[in-house]
């Protein structure tokens, strides 16, 4: 058989927190791709990961008196829960801050420079000096800085520039000659109408005053342009311009980028560019796929902070619902290409009209049935009577209707074969009427082949449905004593022998009363809200005084040397550490707010200061029995108050 392989990638994602159900889109699609590819026995690499560069993170880092990388690793380390949360299968996740895509980037830079295709020019523009930043004129908002509002001075920065704009006609060729080349159509449009038709300009792909880049080798006052070193991840991540390029030699070029149709034109216009100019192949497909829509506009941390109104967070989405609903809502209810609008009520039907009730029902009845009427054991296959054809044919039929829609990347459709099945096995379960059947003893074989037909239905939609959802298929083939990694080649219809065990399986996805859990979740989220909007603590000019005090009062406060063992983000909080604590023999569980000062992992072996006889209190739900003492500046900056020599932990304080 011919060997396939099959190249995938989302974009990296932006360390930017607040992780909400859009950001879980475009991976999730992927990940249903990658899955399906997979089972078709396609040899896969599924690529993601951050794009932690840029003069954003520089900025956010240093406001905060942190490294940029202190300010990253977190982010990363909840992007990563989000994708366990959600069973995203990567292959590899990759991170521009690591060493090997570093040196890449630093080599596709000398590749472009010494092809001709980089050449040094001044850039002159805006330039705000406590932002060290350079703005356009028509980025000005009334003359001043848009981030903060200061005066700007026009100015010149000797900048390096790739020669984008030779490209425009080698680009509309390729649009024209491969229209599979992007995706859909329209983007093509879009490309061509807003951006092409003009005519390009080169690039500026360099900075100075920016330095949270990679280097460039040939000039080192010089740092790349987040986007050249974000777009080489799609090569990097496979060896190119390393040591060991053999997953280059294999993999590329992709099979296909997936992005949101806001990057679409970095991925089909400098992209392509990029790679002309270093002699490389292009990608097969560039995907541009529509948004999440809340309240009518693009989901995104912004949004999220004037329209509170939705539960967007996937550790409580999934955490209430499971995975295999978000996951499902994601794959179901956005129509391809179009942007969908995300409401929760719109997922709760989604669970409980397709999940609960389609699949769900089929599945425990006919399980049921099978307990009641023969005692847990598959009947044996009949002869086909009455629906029993059109049954067999719709679920032997499925997998063609599936692949096709895979293969033009729609997962709604996909998914909406399957359930035509399910749906028409539930009507056959209505048609045959198996309760009835059951209160005929001649009618006996007839009540087994029904059920047969019913659970070799079942069968062949929760292997179809493997790709998209990673739960229910497995806990669904278990209990009808299938492998759990049965796969598409047991799509035909007859595979079960009879005298299976047949499990009844408890509601695969239990029924939820929409508004009950509605007014749930709106409690929820305006709590939320209320914390979120408590005022920051007034800038602390000098320490208030307090009230002096005896000897005897400050005694009664028992400080003790601990260590810090293990420590964790609290979920749900940005200011929250939950450290456990080893004072003397004894562990304890303490909450703190620096969060924003120190990583979990920094936190881990520190020596700390502890005030052991607080009354315990819960934070966020987790239970704190001490506080760890810090000393505060007047930016509200926190710094751990450790021993200054090692102290055993247990020591006391005086
Ligand atoms: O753009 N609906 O990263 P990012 C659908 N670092 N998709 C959404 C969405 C929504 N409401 N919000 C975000 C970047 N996304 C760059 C990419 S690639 C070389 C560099 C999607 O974190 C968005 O469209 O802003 C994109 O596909 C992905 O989340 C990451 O966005």
């Amino acid at each position: 058989m011919e060997h396939k392989t099959y190249y995938i990638t989302t974009p990296i994602y932006y360390p930017s927190g607040n992780w909400h159900i859009g950001h879980c889109y475009t991976t999730v699609i992927c990940d249903a791709l990658a899955r399906f590819h997979r089972m078709l026995g396609e040899e896969v690499f599924f690529l993601t990961g951050t794009d932690e560069h840029g003069q954003k993170i520089e900025k956010k880092a240093k406001e905060r008196g942190i490294t940029p990388m202190q300010f990253i690793d977190p982010l990363v380390s909840e992007l990563k829960d989000v994708w366990r949360l959600l069973d995203i299968s990567y292959d590899k996740f990759i991170r521009t801050t690591d060493e090997d895509h570093v040196k890449a980037v630093q080599e596709i830079y000398r590749r472009l420079y010494e092809k001709g295709e980089i050449y040094k020019a001044e850039y002159s523009g805006w330039y705000c000096t406590p932002c060290e930043s350079f703005w356009t004129e028509s980025q000005l908002k009334d003359g001043k800085c848009p981030d903060c509002g200061r005066e700007v001075a026009l100015e010149k920065e000797e900048s390096y520039f790739f020669r984008l704009s030779k490209y425009a006609p080698r680009l509309l060729k390729l649009y024209e000659d491969a229209p599979e080349f992007l995706q859909p159509k329209s983007r093509v449009n879009e490309m061509v109408n807003n951006f092409l038709k003009a005519g390009l300009q080169d690039l500026c792909v360099s900075r100075t005053s920016v330095k949270w880049g990679v280097q460039l080798p040939f000039d080192k006052k010089h740092y790349s342009y987040v986007w050249v070193d974000a777009l080489s991840n799609y090569i990097t991540a496979l060896g190119y311009a390393g040591a060991d390029d053999s997953l280059y030699k294999k993999f590329w070029p992709a099979d296909l980028h997936m992005v949101g149709k806001e990057i679409v034109r970095f991925h089909a216009i400098v992209w392509p560019a990029i790679l002309m100019a270093l002699g490389e192949p292009l990608p097969k497909q560039v995907y541009g796929h529509g948004w999440l829509l809340i309240g009518g506009d693009k989901l995104s941390k912004s949004k999220l902070d004037a329209v509170k109104a939705e539960l967007t967070d996937p550790y409580a989405l999934v955490k209430r619902y499971g995975a295999d609903a978000v996951r499902y809502f994601l794959l179901r209810e956005i129509p391809f290409g179009s942007d969908g609008t995300y409401t929760n009520e719109s997922l709760l039907t989604r669970i409980n009209s397709d999940l609960a009730n389609d699949l769900g029902n089929l599945v425990s009845r006919t399980s049921a049935m099978i307990g009641q009427y023969f005692g847990g054991t598959m009947p044996a296959r009949g002869r086909e009577e009455g629906p029993d054809g059109e049954l067999v044919a719709m679920a032997e039929g499925a997998f063609a209707k599936v692949r096709a829609a895979m293969d033009a990347l729609d997962a709604p459709t996909a998914l909406e074969a399957i359930f035509a099945v399910i749906a028409r096995a539930n009507k056959y379960i209505d048609e045959t009427t198996p309760w009835l059947l059951a209160k005929d003893e001649g009618k006996r074989s007839r009540l087994g082949a029904v059920l047969y037909n019913l659970a070799e239905s079942i069968r062949i939609c929760t292997v179809l449905l493997k790709p998209f959802l990673t739960q229910a298929p497995v806990r669904i083939l278990e209990s009808f004593s299938c492998p759990a990694d049965m796969g598409f080649e047991a799509l035909g219809f007859g595979y079960f022998k009879g005298g299976e065990k047949v499990e009844k399986l408890p509601p695969v996805f239990p029924r939820i009363d929409v508004k009950k859990e509605l007014a749930e979740v709106a409690a929820l989220v305006a709590a939320e809200r209320k914390a979120n909007e408590r005022p920051a603590p007034a800038k602390q000019q000098t320490p208030q005084k307090k009230a002096p005090i005896g000897i005897d009062e400050f005694d009664k406060v028992e400080i003790r040397v601990g260590e810090v063992i293990a420590c964790e983000k609290v979920k749900k909080s940005e200011k929250l550490l939950h450290e456990t604590v080893k004072i003397g023999e004894e562990v304890r569980s303490v909450v703190s707010g620096i969060a924003k000062f120190y990583t979990p992992e920094e936190m881990v072996g520190k020596k700390v200061l502890v005030v052991t006889n607080l009354k315990p209190a819960k934070l966020c739900g987790v239970l704190s029995e001490g506080m760890i003492l810090c000393a505060e500046d007047e930016e509200g900056r926190l710094s751990l108050v450790s021993p200054e020599r090692d102290m055993p932990s247990g020591g006391s304080v005086r």
